[in-house]
């Protein structure tokens, strides 16, 4: 396995169907991020996804797609992470959609290139929980019982608590953070500034930007600081 992501702090979460022009993209790819992440919850197709890498291409850090729909995998990342949700009921989104993946492309795939993502799904009213259809009512016993089976059971190498579009319960994550002991645990959600950057960085191991890239760009690259002032 590519352990690439086990030396991240900071990465920045691009989506292939919004639009960055080549300043604002150049300023994310310079910012001293650790790592670039392409990947969204709609609208991502080959063609937009072909167009966002090799753009990022063009930059020396590090560029890895999340998998959300098989007809947009791309050649060319350094590494590939499938997301896998662990509280959700509905199958599909466990090992369904891999399973169909895997009868196609299983024999072709570069294993040494890829990593499993265990997903805790905590915002409701996120495209990824409607999609998904996850139970986004956890304490942080039941979502630490969620890190268990991704780093115990399943021995996923990746936990990621997921609260895209709100900032999360940073008690949950520091809970999630204490019962994982092998897996990586990526926090994603509402980072918008130094601060809200550093105090996520303090409780999980990879902060995850990805929104406010788009709504405000210089507050977006203050979070790059902020996570690398939370690890000194
Ligand atoms: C989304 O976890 C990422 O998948 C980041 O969340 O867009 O809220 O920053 P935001």
């Amino acid at each position: 396995m590519n352990h690439l992501f086990q030396t991240w702090r900071h990465v920045f979460k691009l989506d292939p169907d919004r639009e960055l022009s080549d300043e604002q993209l150049e300023a994310v790819c310079l910012s001293g991020s650790d790592a670039i992440l392409v990947g969204g919850s709609s609208g991502v197709t080959y063609e937009n996804t072909v167009d966002l890498m090799s753009r990022i291409r063009r930059y020396e850090l590090p560029c890895a797609q999340e998998v959300s729909t098989l007809d947009s995998v791309v050649p060319g990342f350094d590494l590939y992470l499938i997301p896998m949700i662990l509280n959700t009921n509905q199958a599909e989104w466990i090992t369904g959609h891999h399973r169909s993946g895997l009868e196609s492309y299983g024999e072709i795939i570069p294993w040494d290139m890829v990593a499993t993502e265990g997903y805790i799904v905590l915002n409701p009213s996120s495209t990824v929980a409607k999609l998904t259809g996850a139970d986004c009512e956890l304490d942080a016993r039941a979502a630490a019982a969620c890190a268990r089976i991704a780093d115990k059971l399943m021995r996923l190498p990746i936990v990621y608590v997921e609260y895209s579009g709100t900032y999360g319960d940073l008690d949950l994550v520091r809970e999630v953070r204490r019962v994982t002991e092998e897996a990586t645990v990526f926090y994603g959600g509402g980072v918008r500034d130094y601060l809200t950057a550093k105090d996520a960085a303090k409780v999980a191991d990879v902060v995850v930007v990805g929104n406010i890239v788009y709504d405000d760009l210089t507050a977006a690259l203050e979070t790059v600081q902020g996570v690398h002032e939370a690890t000194s």
